[in-house]
C-alpha cells in the first residue's frame, strides 16, 4: 500500500517554463500559484470577479511569489498560451469557458489534482455529505498520535497545495475532498478512501444525484486492491459503489452487525474481523454526539487501522476528541430542534459554510458589529434554508435591507442576544435547526466571540428547564 511518487510527478516536470491558467484567486487558486510559481511554471491567476483588485489579489500571494493577474476577461491571447488549466473547487466544470480548453486537449486539472501530483508519501481521502470536516479532523489527531509527519488539507480549509511540495515519502496526508474538489481528478489515488453519506446537497451544480453520486466515487476509481475504501453499509448510494469498489472495501453500520467491519450493537462500537466479533468502546465514552458523529467515529476508527495505526491508540484519541468548539458545533437537540452553535462564524464567508452545513429549514441568529463587510453572497448561500432571520446589533438593519432584497421575508430584528434566542425557540418547530452563524464580529454585545458562543450554549441547554 504505497502511492510511487514516480507516478504522479510524470506531467509535473514538463511543466517547467511553461505557462499554466489558474482559475479562482480564493484559497485554491493562491495555493495552486505558489506550488506551480516554485516549480518553475509560469502562472497566469485569471478570477472572473471583475469587481476585485489585482494589487489586493497580489497582496494574497506569499512574499517572492508572482503571477500574472487577470480580471473579468481572459484574453484569448491568455487562454491560447496555456499548457494546462488549474480549476478551484468553486468553478463550474460544464461550462463553455472550461470545454473550450478540453476541446483543444488542454488538459483541466482540480487544485487537489495538482497538489497530488506534486506530493509524496501516503494519502487518506475522506468525502461525504455530512461528517467530512469532523471525521478528517480526527483522522488528522489519530494519524498524529501515531506518526510524525501529518498534513490535514482539503475542503477543510487548508488547501493541500500549500503542504503538497513540503511532503515526503514519510508524510501522511489527510485531506478532506468534496464533490467539486473530486470533478476534476485524473490520478488521484489516496491509500485509503472514504465516502462517509451521500444524500442530495449541491444540486444546483451537480444537477443530479447521478452526477453528484459519481463525483463521490472518484475518491476511490484510481485505487486497486492494495488501497482501501471506508464505506457506509446503510446508504444506498455507499452501498452500491461498495459493489463495484476497485478497492478492498471496510463497511461500517450503525443499524446492524455485520459479519466483517464496523457496527453499533447497543452502546458499543464493535469490530467483526475473520469471523471474531471485539467490542471497541462505548459511545458514551466519546464527547462527541448524534448519531452521524457515532458513523463518523466508526468511519475515522476504519481509515486510521487500514493506515496501520494500533487499535489501542485510535480508541485513546476518540475518547478525549472534541469537536471544534464555536464552528458549527453541535449543541443539544430541544423539543426536536437541533441547535448549532457557529458563533466563529464572524465574516459572511465562514457563515457561509455555518448555512452550507444545514440540511433542514433553519432558524438563522446573525448580525453584530459592522465590519463593512457585504452580506450578499451569505445571503444566496441560504438557498431556501432559512425560515427565519433573527437579527441582532449594529448590522441587523444593513442586514435585513440587503436580506429583503434577495427575497427573505421573515425577518424578526431582535434587541438583545437573549430576545433574538427566545424568537428561535417560537419560530424553530420539530425537525429545525436553530443556527447561530452571525457573519459578523460580537464586539458591542460581546467582548469575543467565545463569550457569544458561550451565552448561547447556556441559553439552549437552559431550554429543558423551562419546558
Ligand atoms: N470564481 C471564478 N470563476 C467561477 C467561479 C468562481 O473565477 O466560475 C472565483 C471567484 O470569483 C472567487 C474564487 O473563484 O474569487 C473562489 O474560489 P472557490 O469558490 O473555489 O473558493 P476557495 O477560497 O478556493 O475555497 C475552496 C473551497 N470552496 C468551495 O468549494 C466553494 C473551500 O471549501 C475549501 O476550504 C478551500 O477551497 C480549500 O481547499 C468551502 C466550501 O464551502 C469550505 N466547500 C463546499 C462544502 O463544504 O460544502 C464544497
Amino acid at each position: 500500500m504505497n502511492n510511487k511518487s514516480t507516478d504522479r510527478i510524470h506531467d509535473i516536470e514538463a511543466l517547467h517554463g511553461r505557462k499554466v491558467l489558474v482559475v479562482g484567486s480564493g484559497l485554491s487558486g493562491v495555493g495552486a500559484v505558489e506550488a506551480l510559481y516554485h516549480i518553475g511554471a509560469v502562472p497566469i491567476l485569471f478570477d472572473a470577479n471583475d469587481k476585485l483588485k489585482a494589487e489586493e489579489v497580489r497582496e494574497r500571494f506569499p512574499q517572492g511569489v508572482e503571477a500574472e493577474i487577470m480580471l473579468g476577461v481572459l484574453t484569448e491571447e491568455a487562454a491560447e498560451a496555456v499548457r494546462l488549466v488549474v480549476l478551484s473547487p468553486g468553478v463550474p466544470t460544464d461550462t463553455e469557458f472550461v470545454e473550450s480548453f478540453r476541446r483543444r486537449n488542454i488538459p483541466v486539472w482540480g487544485e487537489i489534482e495538482l497538489a497530488y501530483r506534486l506530493g509524496k508519501g501516503r494519502v487518506v481521502g475522506i468525502t461525504g455529505t455530512n461528517g467530512k470536516t469532523t471525521t478528517t479532523s480526527l483522522v488528522g489527531e489519530i494519524i498524529s498520535a501515531w506518526y510524525s509527519d501529518v498534513d490535514v488539507v482539503g475542503n477543510i480549509g487548508n488547501p493541500y497545495t500549500k503542504t503538497a511540495l513540503d511532503s515526503t515519502e514519510d508524510t501522511v496526508t489527510v485531506a478532506e475532498i468534496s464533490s467539486f474538489q473530486l470533478e476534476t481528478v485524473e490520478r488521484f489515488c489516496p491509500d485509503v478512501s472514504a465516502i462517509l453519506n451521500i444524500t442530495p446537497d449541491h444540486l444546483n451544480r451537480h444537477h443530479t444525484m447521478e452526477n453528484y453520486a459519481a463525483a463521490k466515487e472518484a475518491v476511490t476509481m484510481n485505487q486497486t486492491k492494495e488501497h482501501t475504501c471506508v464505506l457506509n453499509y446503510e446508504n444506498s448510494y455507499t452501498k452500491a459503489i461498495g459493489e463495484r469498489c476497485p478497492a478492498k472495501v471496510v463497511w461500517f453500520s450503525s443499524m446492524r452487525r455485520l459479519d466483517e467491519g464496523f457496527y453499533l450493537d447497543g452502546d458499543e462500537i464493535c469490530q467483526a474481523k475473520d469471523g471474531v466479533a471485539t467490542s471497541l468502546m462505548n459511545i458514551h465514552d466519546m464527547n462527541l454526539v448524534g448519531m452521524c458523529n457515532v458513523e463518523n467515529v466508526m468511519a475515522a476508527i476504519a481509515i486510521a487501522q487500514a493506515m496501520g495505526v494500533p487499535m489501542e491508540t485510535i480508541l485513546a484519541v476518540v475518547k478525549r476528541f472534541k469537536a471544534v468548539e464555536h464552528r458549527i458545533e453541535f449543541v443539544a437537540s430541544k423539543r426536536g430542534v437541533d441547535y448549532y452553535n457557529d458563533s466563529k462564524g464572524t465574516n459572511p464567508d465562514a457563515a457561509i459554510q455555518g448555512i452550507r452545513a444545514m440540511n433542514r429549514p433553519t432558524v438563522l441568529i446573525g448580525g453584530g458589529y459592522d465590519k463593512q463587510s457585504e452580506y450578499d453572497e451569505w445571503i444566496e448561500a441560504f438557498d431556501g434554508k432559512v425560515k427565519c432571520l433573527v437579527l441582532i446589533g449594529q448590522t441587523r438593519e444593513k442586514i435585513a435591507e440587503c436580506a429583503r432584497r434577495h427575497g427573505v421575508e421573515n425577518i424578526v430584528l431582535a434587541d438583545s442576544f437573549e430576545e433574538a434566542f427566545r424568537v428561535c425557540t417560537e419560530q424553530a418547530k420539530e425537525g429545525d435547526a436553530v443556527l447561530l452563524s452571525p457573519a459578523c464580529a460580537s464586539w458591542g454585545m460581546f467582548p469575543n466571540y467565545e463569550a457569544r458562543g458561550n451565552l448561547f450554549k447556556e441559553l439552549v441547554y437552559g431550554l429543558e428547564e423551562a419546558e
